[in-house]
């Protein structure tokens, strides 16, 4: 089968492997051996044909001249990209050899892996490389940087990543898009809540910025950052005060509603409008409207959980649906993330028992600058795959000091020469996802996927599963599981499947079908994931965790006293720093912007479109002023990863802090505060 596909010029079907919730069905035209065209595959009964400009320009991506194709040695100093090629065997026997080095003088702790979902294929994102760093016994890696402290406090109220199936909202009547920017970052969610609009439907949009998503509102609320738990509470106080709660509902499937409606008593309108920014009588006219309209259904963002009290916003919002019973109904109910639907068997993916000393230390990644620059004993060695830490993680100005240590040998792997490669002393080129063969889960549609490989790999370029079997060996481990092929471990992984949504699904049916649908049958509201087996509005293991067991308002920590705060999220055109390299990418997107409210522009002698200059005690950056009034006073928002920067070349997450969420020690980007100037030009 795929020696046919690479041999064959055509239309084959294919998946998109960014990180994005959306995991749309795609058709890669072919001719003579090389991609000339991407679009959506119109078969798939989700994302229908329809794709994203920034997949429509992959073409550019794939074969962008700076794409790597040969191994790097580097050349110059840390962080100024002079290398040179080397030979594959050349760059795996200088790995091997430091490694062993590394492992006798200091032990395999002094070896860390850093990787997230630059490809969200499971093989590639966490298949052989957990294995090969689970044998080595190096440092452990809590991959937090995403969705962890909202999944978290999402899994206190529903027992895991379940939700509405997306596509029963074509039924929704109301959709509330918390914290999402989803024309940006769900888009066929809101191609979906445009359709039900046809039918009546309302969007209403709650968000710290009126972006691509506020703008096609039909109601948009703004709110102040990190604030929107006590938003969700002073609607539970209307809720239960105008009789707006479904008893019925809430004594068969919920614990702890009586202990709520005492508890929310204190959120009353006029506090939570304090609180929030959300005049009262928005505050009535929301939880009138969401009390009153059926099916409703609330997209919960990933934007709004990376702040110090994270979980407990989502924790918090999760339970509204309870309270109206919303869950009942078809297209009603929320979706933070709906990854338990499509859960493989990780243990065997992963296979944890290749490790051998259980108490091997863990770093949380959202800290990395710190453990480089204070891990005692030293981590020696990083191998960075399917990420750009330089760029992404928090405290980059850290990273970066951490980063250029003479005494750390860094090895990364990727498509280009990144921020992070940079600071490589081996560089390793990767295949795109369409040169290999990988299984792939959405977390928002219900349908797993198979990709097969189209083209032949790039250059020299090897796939993250090739180049781990290719260190196994070298290393001398001789473990079948190491050797794996990847049609292997994909095989291997289904047929232990431990979740019934999925055990239907073998590697057979992917190859057969290209979409194969989660069963979600056996799903009960009686028989979640919770302690309890229901919805827990009260959650004792909540208050075992150290948590408040009824959802509360938290506010976020006082950072010193800069006037704003600042809220960097992604952008349009890029996914995360994925596209920020790439030309054609930064055309479409034209300029990092910061978006401030006119008031304040006005104060700091500000004009529109001006250079001005970001800083704090972590770092500084220089953005283009956009004065207007979608961002409220005392808040600034930028967007995008952008890898090259004005002045210093500091990017956002020079500012950003590395304090860990209040839940899953998640990263709280959003929680940092920033004083802003004008750039004087003498
Ligand atoms: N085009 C594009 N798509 C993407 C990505 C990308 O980089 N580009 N990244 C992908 C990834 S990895 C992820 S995790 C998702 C992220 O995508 P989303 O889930 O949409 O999350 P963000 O864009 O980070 O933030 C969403 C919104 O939350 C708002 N926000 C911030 N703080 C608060 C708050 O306190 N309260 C409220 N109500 N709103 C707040 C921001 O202004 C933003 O509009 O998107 C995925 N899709
Ligand atoms: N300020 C701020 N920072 C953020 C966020 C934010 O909203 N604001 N969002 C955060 C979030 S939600 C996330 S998920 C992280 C994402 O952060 P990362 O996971 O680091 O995502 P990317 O920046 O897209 O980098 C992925 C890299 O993987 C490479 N890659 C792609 N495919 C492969 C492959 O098959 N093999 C190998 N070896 N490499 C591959 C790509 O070329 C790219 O350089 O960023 C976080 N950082
Ligand atoms: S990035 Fe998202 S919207 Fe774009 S093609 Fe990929 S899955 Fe679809
Ligand atoms: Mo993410």
């Amino acid at each position: 089968m795929h020696a046919n596909l690479l041999k064959k010029d055509g239309i084959f079907p294919s998946v998109c492997s960014l990180d994005c919730p959306d995991q749309c069905g795609l058709l890669v035209h072919k001719e003579n051996g090389k991609i000339v065209k991407i679009e959506g595959d119109p078969d798939h009964p989700v994302t229908k044909g329809n794709i994203c400009n920034k997949v429509r320009h992959m073409t550019d991506r794939l074969y962008d001249p700076k794409r790597l194709t040969t191994p790097l040695k580097r050349t110059g100093k840390k962080g100024d990209g002079s290398f040179t090629p080397i030979t594959w065997d050349e760059a795996i026997e200088t790995i091997v050899s430091n490694w062993k080095r590394f492992i006798k003088e200091h032990g395999p702790e002094s070896i860390l892996p850093y990787s997230f979902y630059g490809n969200m294929g499971n093989s590639n994102a966490e298949g052989m490389d957990r294995r090969f760093f689970y044998r080595l016994g190096a440092s452990q890696l809590e991959r937090a940087i995403c969705s962890v402290a909202g999944s978290t406090g999402y899994k206190y109220t529903m027992g895991g990543s379940v939700g509405t199936d997306p596509e029963e909202t074509t039924e929704t009547k109301l959709f509330i898009m918390w914290g999402i920017n989803a024309v940006s970052t769900n888009m066929h969610q809101m191609t979906i809540a445009q359709k039900a609009r046809k039918n009546g439907a309302k969007i209403v949009v709650i968000d710290v910025h009126k972006n691509q998503t506020g703008r096609m509102a039909d109601w948009f609320i703004p709110i102040r950052p990190g604030t929107d738990s006590a938003l969700a509470l002073g609607m539970m106080h209307i809720l239960f005060a105008e009789k707006m709660v479904d008893r019925d509902f809430m004594k068969e499937f919920t614990v702890g509603y009586a202990e709520l409606e005492e508890h929310v008593q204190q959120y009353d309108p006029q506090t939570v409008s304090e609180i929030t920014g959300v005049p009262v009588d928005d505050i009535y006219a929301l939880t009138r409207m969401y009390g009153t309209t059926s099916p409703s259904f609330i997209r919960i963002g990933n934007g709004l959980q990376h702040h110090d009290n994270g979980g407990m916003i989502v924790r918090t919002i999760a339970c509204l649906p309870a309270l109206t019973g919303a869950w009942q109904v078809k297209g009603g109910g929320a979706i933070k993330s709906n990854k338990s639907f499509l859960r493989h068997n990780s243990a065997a993916l992963q296979r944890p028992d290749l490790l051998e000393n259980k108490q091997t230390r863990t770093f949380n990644m959202n800290q990395l600058g710190k453990v480089l620059l204070e891990a005692d004993p030293p981590v020696y060695s990083l191998f960075v795959y399917n990420a750009n830490p330089a760029v992404v993680t928090p405290e980059s100005n850290k990273v970066r000091k951490g980063l250029s240590r003479d005494d750390l040998f860094t090895v990364v792997h990727d498509l280009f020469l990144t921020e992070t490669a940079k600071y490589a002393d081996i560089v390793l080129p990767a295949t795109s996802a369409f040169e290999q063969t990988d299984f792939y889960a959405s977390y928002w549609h219900h349908y797993m996927q198979l990709q097969q490989p189209v083209v032949e790999p790039y250059g020299e370029s090897k796939s993250n599963m090739e180049v781990f079997r290719l260190l196994a060996a070298a290393m001398g481990y001789d473990d079948e599981a190491l050797q794996a092929s990847d049609e292997e471990l994909i095989q291997e992984t289904l047929a232990q499947s431990n979740n019934p949504f999925i055990k239907h699904i073998r590697y057979e049916d992917l190859v057969k079908n290209h979409y194969v649908k989660a069963d979600r049958s056996s799903f009960s509201l009686k028989k979640l994931d919770t302690p309890s087996g229901k919805i827990e509005l009260y959650s004792e293991l909540m208050a075992k965790d150290g948590h408040p067991p009824l959802p509360t308002y938290t506010p976020l920590v006082e950072e010193e006293e800069f006037p704003f705060l600042f809220v960097p999220g992604p952008n349009h055109n890029f996914l995360n720093s994925t596209f920020s390299n790439n030309e054609k990418h930064i055309k479409l997107e034209k300029t990092a912007k910061i978006h401030m409210n006119k008031k304040d522009a006005e104060t700091l002698n500000i004009e529109d479109g001006e250079l001005v200059r970001l800083w704090n005690a972590r770092g500084e950056c220089e953005l283009t002023a956009a004065v207007g009034d979608n961002v409220l006073p005392g808040v600034v928002v930028s967007q995008g990863l952008w890898a090259d920067m004005p002045g210093k070349k500091q990017t956002v997450n020079a500012l950003t802090p590395d304090r860990l969420a209040d839940m899953g020690g998640g990263a709280t980007f959003f929680s940092g505060r920033v004083n802003v100037e004008k750039i004087s030009l003498d």
